[in-house]
């Protein structure tokens, strides 16, 4: 594949593709640093097993350093940490062990740049993927659009695909459609989630008509899927070859040579409240200078609000997918109690039985967020706090382990397919989450 030009916005046309060409050929030269200034020793990230911290409380403090928690296991958690946040970790008194790095699946041939290594060639970067959406709603224009719903700090396209078929109305109802959100990539280096995502366009353009779930909510629901919410960040990790662990945007942050927001600590609620989040640019959890500070979240939040029409948001249900852990989580993430101001235990309630019994059709663990350690200005806790809408993060494969952002491609047709059914419970119960803790005369009639 050509190189694809990192900066579309900026440099258009032949003589742009040129000199960018010719950049990148110098900055393969060069795999470290393939921007033109060379991250600092001191920001260069680790990830680190940390053995000792056993309750949310404690895993909460390691976070507060700055490091992103990866993985929680019993007693010991895995980390992404630079030096400075790797030695307050130590001084907590526990102890760290380096694990290895990103995997090299280069296979001893050259590396494509912008694209993923040879042995990896099933992933889609942010072109294939693209390439992948126009193809299916080009198969499928009776059911399925694409909308671009704005653009990454880079200049690329933020898309939303629709599917529904606009002619068929559920039996009984006179009321829209109920719509369900999928957004997937908020961090960098969770390709999976990209695959997660274009895993659903296809199989709801492929079995519509032909599997009777798919077909029945597709006919009864307005599905929404927003497969790279972070695609700067994405060919940014791939771009050399050798994957970087890169997990927040592109965006570059005043004063600081430390790229990037942290997407998932970016979202207007509760912003920056809680001890869940990060103030220095330099952190893998920096949250931005204000909510909505990140150009991609403005887009998708925007993108959620334009969907409150006549006054009621139309959007029910959501899943953001992430990785790795293989968790089912629902809000809060900024407080560790059940319910809350914002918060009935109705609601918790409903949130917990869907979610438990999502996690029981693909073996993931379901719990509140805040169970793992505070989180603050996540997507969920926007979803729910601010627009009343039923969100979930779905953490995928694998369960834990060293080099889990980067499990190889073969896995990629299992863990999307082992999503379906939780998928389809979800979309089943949009109409009224309540349906699932018995009250749908309360709430839904
Ligand atoms: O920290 C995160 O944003 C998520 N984990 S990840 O390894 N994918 O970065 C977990 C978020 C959990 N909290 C909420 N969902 N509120
Ligand atoms: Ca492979
Ligand atoms: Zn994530």
């Amino acid at each position: 594949m050509r190189p694809r030009t990192p900066h579309p916005r900026r440099l258009n046309g032949r003589l742009a593709t040129a000199v960018v060409t010719g950049l990148l050929a110098l900055a393969m030269a060069t795999p470290a640093s393939s921007d033109s200034v060379a991250a600092p020793d001191a920001e260069r990230t680790r990830e680190y097993e940390v053995t000792g911290p056993r309750t949310p409380t404690e895993r909460t403090a390691v976070a507060a350093t700055g490091a992103s928690v990866d993985a929680v296991r019993h007693g010991s958690v895995v980390v992404t940490a630079d030096a400075r946040q790797a030695e307050r970790i130590r001084r907590m008194g526990y102890a760290l062990r380096v694990l290895p790095g990103p995997p090299d699946r280069r296979d001893g041939r050259a590396p494509v740049p912008f694209d993923f290594p040879p042995a990896d060639a099933k992933y889609h970067n942010y072109k294939e993927a693209m390439a992948e959406v126009d193809a299916d709603v080009a198969a499928h224009p009776s059911i399925m659009s694409k909308q671009v719903i704005g653009r990454s700090y880079e200049g690329r396209d933020i898309v939303a695909v629709k599917i529904t078929n606009g002619a068929k109305k559920p039996p009984g109802r006179t009321a829209a459609k109920p719509e369900v959100l999928f957004t997937a990539h908020q961090h960098a280096r969770e390709h999976l989630t990209v695959e997660m995502a274009l895993y659903l366009i296809k199989e709801f353009g492929s079995t519509y008509g032909k599997d009777a779930r798919v077909t029945k909510m597709v006919d009864e629901r307005v599905i929404w899927v927003v497969p790279d919410v972070n695609p700067d960040g994405g060919e940014y990790d791939i771009a050399t070859g050798s994957y970087r662990s890169w997990r927040k945007n592109r965006q570059p942050n005043a004063g600081s040579t430390a790229r990037g927001t942290d997407l998932n600590r970016n979202w207007n609620y509760k912003w920056g409240c809680c001890g869940g989040s990060s103030g220095s640019t330099g952190s893998e959890t920096y949250r931005g200078t204000g909510p909505e500070s990140a150009p991609e979240v403005k887009v998708v939040a925007d993108f959620v609000r334009s969907r409150i029409v006549g006054g009621k948001q139309r959007i029910t249900a959501a899943i953001d997918f992430h990785t790795y852990s293989e968790l089912v989580l629902w809000p809060f993430g900024w407080t560790y109690d059940d319910t809350a101001p914002g918060m009935t235990r109705d609601e918790r309630d409903a949130f917990a039985a869907v979610g438990k019994s999502m996690a029981a059709s693909n073996g993931y663990t379901p719990e509140q967020s805040s169970d793992l350690y505070i989180t603050d200005g996540t997507i969920d806790d926007w979803l729910w706090g601010d627009q009343k809408i039923f969100g979930y993060t779905f953490e995928m494969y694998p369960s834990s382990g060293n080099g889990g952002f980067y499990p190889p491609d073969e896995v990629i047709d299992r863990e999307t397919a082992r999503n379906r059914d939780a998928v389809l419970q979800l979309l089943e119960n949009a109409d009224c989450m309540y349906r699932s803790i018995g009250k749908e005369a309360q709430y839904c009639a």
